[in-house]
């Protein structure tokens, strides 16, 4: 039995912070009075939620001022994590949670006669991020923080994040989310950290008294970054990291010299300009090139945070530069911050007046870079004329970068143009482009994948040169999850029941202990348990999709759950094949003996991808159709929730039974939802991608549905000239299904709605092998279906899942990253 609570210190469950019921309710009852104005008989369930979140605010600043003056005071490294995204969600109930004050919040509302799960969703999400790589942020800095890591989290305050779904007729439509609207508890400005930004202009030298050329940049422009810091709260609170995110303004400077000379409106435009850039997260999830805007927006909250990393480095070591290495990590979070490489060169020699040899040896010593991507159109380039005009300098220190870079090429190959050409940072063509991947890969001194599968394709496809090169950079991190949102908080039945069963309430903070559930896999009672938990969560969830998409969903249906970014690669489209194919069956045969199914989708496409909107309005279209077709009984149901978020996952995840990861093989770097869902006791459907394979590894062949092409088949059938439309004549399913979408059948009157869904699949190459994958899928989903019928079979399953996630906890995540690659040590809190 695992009881890790004298035997592990780290493990214990010791909160720093205390607070009764009682004077929990005084706190909320003297924000609502003093802070909001409010009386408690006219409160709104949003003040009611912002008198909670004030008070347990109240409750953690003393451990975030200790944390500060703790790392300031050991001088110790810190990571600094830098990242165009944080996807955090809502923050008060997660801060609850890890300050160990749930109960006492939720007994404080109580006695209000509050509901707390209703006032607790008053919070609006932070939804600062697309998908997986920005909720991986905001799980790093939970088990950064958790773990008593010191570390940082760059990012930009957007004021608008990722759009807001709904559906019209079942398409698409996005609408700005204005999160910030009325404010958040949980920011807090620092105007003395207030940093200059310049843009545009030229460079000028001039001749030092040594006799070097000295070349500095004259900008054009200057802005402002204001930093406001977001307090991160480990598990048991002992640790209180920040996150801290940059908000562009115009100078004061600006306005004034513009508004002398008579310029007023123009003095208004440039101070517009400057505030437009925090203003909005761009909604793709694969790199758009060519717009200035996001160029301007990686530039300006790199340099921010890199003048105010080098800021809090004077202040301790003064301009000892020789430790820079020992107190500074620093990780890309992909290539988006990569402008980070030529920005702390251009700081270090143009600023601080170091050499140019002593500066790349320090930053190829701080860098790392994370690749989240093996899509090579993903890869990120920029025009070589927007540097030119945005970043002179910077691209000439590019320039310098790359030379060097080549001449070491040139030193092993030897004058050998191909590979010169291959391996350059500037991509030639008209116009030039900087290779984004490639200046990283230089400029660091790790560079890893997010999966085993990954990391091995990154060394093999990509960034195969790079490799052959400097080997020892190359590594796997393979991504993790944080148990206190994904499980503690999301699943609170599940929760209490692992902790009544392992007798310990350790586990979220050492979650090897899972797996002595394993033990009670077979147990019929607690199967019984577990399974009644689940339908809990199911009879949740339903209530939420009546009220969201007013379909009734059976909590005895098996729930079948997709939701992630809409991909063509993510292949939400061979889902709805799948859905047809049932449906058809059904049609044929209404008293089929099969498993009642409720499909589950949350996805937003990126507002300019046309395909994954069309998939959108066909799944809608379908749904429509099936939800209301009296013939089958309600066998079949579909629903597509709109403005998929992280709230949304929290109501959804608890509830899945299946786990639809049905990538092509190859082209799903990890995946991360995959994890959350399984530690959730969903049984995954999927291929042999990203971070499925691991997790095949970890919960046994018995445990999982594995199907379709692999990664080599899936080359090789490419090699051979993969043509989908013999597939098609070959599987008179297929064909029907197919056909049947563009017929009159779902969309009376216009058969072409789904005509470039079809003709991506037969005409345009069906680059994502939909129509190959098909039949095993089909199978896969039937076994499945099955399975689920033996209902201690698929307890069992559900539960081996659950008992066997431990790998993919971030904390383990974030030991391998402070171990291999930042060198950092722990900073654990004073004792109590
Ligand atoms: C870049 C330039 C211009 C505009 C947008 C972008 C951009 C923005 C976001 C490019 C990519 C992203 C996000 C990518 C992402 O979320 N990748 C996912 O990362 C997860 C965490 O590692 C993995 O689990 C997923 O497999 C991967 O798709």
């Amino acid at each position: 039995m695992a009881k890790k609570t004298s035997s592990n210190p780290a493990g214990e469950c010791k909160f720093f912070v205390k607070s009764s019921v009682k004077e929990f309710k005084n706190a909320i009852l003297w924000h609502l009075e003093r802070s909001l104005a409010r009386s408690s008989v006219r409160a709104t369930p949003r003040d009611w939620w912002l008198a909670t979140a004030l008070a347990v605010r109240d409750e953690i600043i003393g451990r975030f001022i200790s944390t500060m003056s703790r790392q300031y005071d050991s001088n110790a490294k810190r990571v600094y994590y830098l990242s165009l995204e944080y996807l955090m969600g809502r923050l008060t109930e997660d801060t609850l949670t890890n300050s160990g004050l749930l109960d006492v919040a939720r007994g404080a509302l109580k006695e209000l006669d509050l509901d707390f799960d209703a006032i607790m969703k008053s919070e609006v999400d932070m939804g600062l991020g697309n998908g997986g790589l920005g909720r991986l942020a905001a799980c790093f800095q939970d088990s950064l923080a958790t773990l008593d890591y010191p570390a940082v989290g760059y990012g930009i305050l957007y004021e608008f994040g990722l759009f807001t779904q709904s559906f019209d007729g079942g398409r698409q439509i996005e609408s700005p989310d204005n999160w910030l609207k009325f404010g958040s508890p949980w920011d807090i400005v620092r105007p003395e950290y207030t940093v200059k930004v310049g843009i545009g202009g030229r460079v000028e030298g001039t001749m030092s008294s040594t006799g070097d050329w000295s070349p500095h940049w004259i900008p054009a422009g200057e802005l402002l970054g204001v930093p406001w810091d977001v307090p991160v709260v480990g598990y048991g609170a002992g640790t209180v990291n920040f996150l801290r995110l940059w908000e562009s303004r115009a100078t004061n400077e600006l306005d004034l010299n513009a508004f002398n000379n008579g310029g007023y409106t123009q003095a208004v435009h440039q101070k517009a300009m400057s505030e437009t850039i925090s203003k909005v997260l761009y909604p793709n999830d694969k790199t758009e090139n060519g717009k200035i805007l996001r160029l301007m927006q990686q530039y300006f909250f790199v340099t921010c945070s890199l003048q105010d990393i080098i800021r809090r480095f004077k202040k301790l070591n003064g301009n000892n530069w020789d430790v820079f290495a020992e107190k500074v990590a620093i990780q890309l979070n992909d290539t988006h911050p990569a402008i980070a490489i030529p920005e702390l060169m251009r700081l270090f020699v143009d600023v601080e007046g170091l050499g140019w040899d002593r500066s790349w040896e320090i930053c190829t010593h701080v860098f790392a870079y994370t690749n989240h991507t093996l899509l090579p159109e993903a890869l990120e380039k920029w025009a070589v004329p927007f540097f030119e005009k945005l970043l002179p300098r910077h691209l000439q220190i590019i320039y310098e970068i790359n030379a060097r870079w080549l001449r070491h090429v040139e030193s092993i190959y030897g004058a050998d143009s191909d590979k010169i050409a291959h391996l350059s940072i500037i991509e030639e063509g008209s116009p030039k482009m900087v290779r984004m991947a490639y200046l990283s890969v230089v400029g660091s001194h790790s560079v890893n994948g997010v999966a085993a599968l990954h990391s091995q394709l990154l060394k093999e496809s990509v960034l195969r040169d790079f490799y052959q090169i400097t080997p020892e950079k190359f590594n796997n991190k393979t991504n993790g999850i944080t148990p206190r949102r994904w499980l503690k908080t999301a699943n609170e039945g599940l929760a209490d029941l692992i902790t009544q069963t392992l007798k310990s309430d350790t586990w979220p903070k050492n979650l090897d202990e899972l797996k002595d559930l394993e033990k009670f896999a077979d147990d019929f009672d607690f199967q019984k348990k577990y399974m009644k938990i689940k339908r809990d969560n199911k009879v949740r969830l339903a209530k939420i999709v009546k009220d969201l998409c007013g379909v009734e969903l059976d909590p005895d249906a098996i729930f079948d759950v997709q939701i992630k970014r809409l991909h063509e690669y993510k292949r939400q489209h061979l889902n709805l094949l799948y859905i047809l194919t049932l449906y058809r069956r059904l049609l044929h045969n209404p008293d089929a003996d099969i498993s009642p199914r409720a499909f589950i989708f949350g996805a937003k496409a990126a507002p300019g991808y046309d395909l994954a909107k069309n998939i959108i309005w066909a799944i809608n279209t379908v749904a429509n159709v099936i939800n209301n077709d009296p013939r089958i009984k309600g066998k079949l149901k579909v629903a597509f929730i709109p403005n998929y978020n992280v709230s949304l996952a929290m109501d959804i995840i608890p509830a899945a039974d299946v786990s639809e990861q049905i990538s092509t093989a190859g082209k799903e770097a990890s995946g991360t939802g995959t994890m959350t869902l399984a530690l959730n006791g969903a049984i995954t459907i999927g291929t042999l991608d990203g971070a499925n394979v691991e997790i095949l590894e970890e919960v046994g062949q018995d445990n999982i549905f594995i199907f379709g092409l692999n990664v080599d088949d899936v080359q090789k059938l490419k090699a051979e000239g993969y043509n989908p439309r013999n597939w098609y004549d070959a599987n008179p399913n297929l064909k029907a299904v197919l056909d049947w979408l563009v017929s009159d059948y779902f969309m009376p009157g216009n058969t072409s709605a789904f005509e470039p869904l079809r003709k991506s699949l037969l005409d345009w190459g069906d680059q994502f092998m939909v129509c190959a994958d098909y039949q095993s899928y089909c199978d896969a989903q039937d076994e499945l279906g099955e399975a689920y019928k033996d209902k201690a079979r698929w307890a069992k399953m559900a539960i081996l899942n659950t008992a066997r996630m431990s790998k993919f906890s971030s904390d383990r995540t974030i030991e391998e990253y402070a171990q291999d690659i930042w060198h950092l040590e722990k900073l654990p809190p004073r004792a109590k």
